[in-house]
């Protein structure tokens, strides 16, 4: 499509918008100031760059698949970074983990991973704009093979991991620093089991000395910021996880640290959606994982349906945009990793748009007046509006492609980069 039709589409887009009190300008606005915070591992299936790994996903994950012209190296693996800003309208973040170092080389253990190892993305992320976050790796090592990190009643094993989790702290403080803006640091571990267990408080009691442990060193908010991610059931661990919401909940709540919803870590049937608003009262921040559970697994590329656009609804009609964190979180190896990043990232940003062009003051209108049938024909009216030509537009005015010009572009590189790798 070319860009005159984009802008005619445009204008007549926004004089419909307009009729239901819906500035589409204003709502572009605001959309520009959402960044995503993109997270590094659908580019290589959660490998990372120690030294002697051989790659394999172990802990709970697993990314099926085997997709030509995953990033094998960390030049690579920018490379395909740097060409999904291209593909993205606005300025995102890169969510990293303490594996994605630049070890040079050697083999850095956990516990031994050191801030400079991140200098290199430093320098990378500031020649591309962005700003980097972290996420400390409790998984695929020899010492997470029990299937408990921070909970294993081995004094050892449970040490080990503290100490990861000090460094990751650490790390994520020198990012902050270094970049000028706080870098989250979000805590996931695997630990739970597969069967009936018999001491789920024992289990539980270790791992919060071993949070206490590791919030004892106090960092300034505008380096870093804690994030604690619960889950309900993983592969491996179905029947008991550790940290479970209620656990971290509490826990953060005592603490004055922020909890990450990840969308595919709870029963099936229930949302993170309506969490934002309870919480939000609560929680002075949030962190959001936005994912796609699909029956047992949570982790499918997020694509634009009815779950990811009540989060994003929830976020916006909150008022409190600047308060919770948008990362995504999901790893198929079995498509175009740089498409499914970008369907997953374009589609988050989507909903976002979506709910910002919802005719707001009109639906308040209706609720408080009692019309609920009037807020129900508004949102179905919203449904057709012509939301795709305010998106096209935002796309042609950030420099990044127009939808229909995605699955071409991402062929190309396919093509000329990624497939002649193998
Ligand atoms: C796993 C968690 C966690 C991971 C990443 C790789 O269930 O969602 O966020 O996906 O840390
Ligand atoms: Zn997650």
């Amino acid at each position: 499509m070319n860009d005159r039709k984009i802008e005619e589409r445009y204008r007549l887009a926004r004089e419909q918008y307009a009729e239901l009190a819906v500035d589409t300008e204003g709502a572009l606005a605001a959309l520009c100031g959402v960044p995503l915070s993109v997270h590094c591992w659908q580019g290589d299936d959660v490998g990372g760059f120690e030294a002697g790994s051989d790659g394999e996903l172990s802990g709970g994950i697993a990314a099926t698949g085997n997709y030509p012209g995953k990033a094998r190296t960390m030049a690579e693996l920018r490379q395909d970074l740097e060409q999904l800003w291209k593909l993205l309208p606005g300025k995102h973040r890169l969510a990293l983990h303490m594996s994605y170092g630049d070890f040079g080389g050697k083999r850095v253990d956990r516990d031994a991973v050191e801030p400079r190892h991140f200098d290199s993305w430093l320098a990378w992320a500031a020649s591309c704009g962005i700003k980097l976050d972290m996420n400390g790796t409790f998984f695929s090592h020899p010492k997470a093979a029990s299937g408990l990190t921070l909970a294993s009643k081995d004094e050892a094993v449970r040490r080990f991991w503290v100490e990861h989790a000090r460094r990751t702290r650490a790390v994520s403080a020198h990012i902050g620093r270094k970049q000028g803006n706080a870098c989250i640091d979000n805590l996931w571990i695997p630990d739970g089991m597969k069967d009936a267990t018999a001491d789920r408080a024992g289990y539980r009691r270790q791992l919060l000395k071993s949070l206490d442990e590791i919030f004892a060193t106090a960092y300034p908010a505008a380096e870093t910021r804690d994030a604690l991610e619960g889950k309900l059931f993983g592969i491996g661990s179905e029947t008991f996880v550790v940290g479970s919401h209620e656990f971290y909940l509490a826990y953060a709540a005592r603490k004055g640290l922020m909890v990450t919803l990840d969308s595919g870590h709870y029963h099936p049937t229930e949302s993170i959606a309506d969490k934002i608003s309870a919480l939000l009262l609560f929680f002075d921040e949030l962190m959001v994982h936005i994912s796609r559970g699909v029956r047992w697994d949570s982790d499918h590329v997020v694509v634009l349906n009815d779950e990811c656009r009540a989060i994003l609804e929830e976020v916006v009609r909150s008022g409190c945009m600047d308060r919770v964190h948008l990362g995504l979180d999901f790893f198929d190896a079995s498509i175009n990793r740089i498409g499914a990043w970008t369907v997953g990232a374009r589609s988050v940003l989507k909903a976002v748009l979506l709910a910002l062009l919802e005719p707001r003051a009109k639906l308040l209108a209706c609720e408080e007046a009692g019309d609920y049938f009037g807020r129900m024909q508004l949102l179905e009216y919203s449904k057709i509006l012509p939301f795709g030509a305010v998106w096209d537009h935002h796309c042609l005015q950030a420099g990044a492609p127009a939808e229909s010009e995605v699955f071409g572009l991402v062929g190309q590189y396919d093509a000329t980069v990624t497939r002649k790798r193998a």
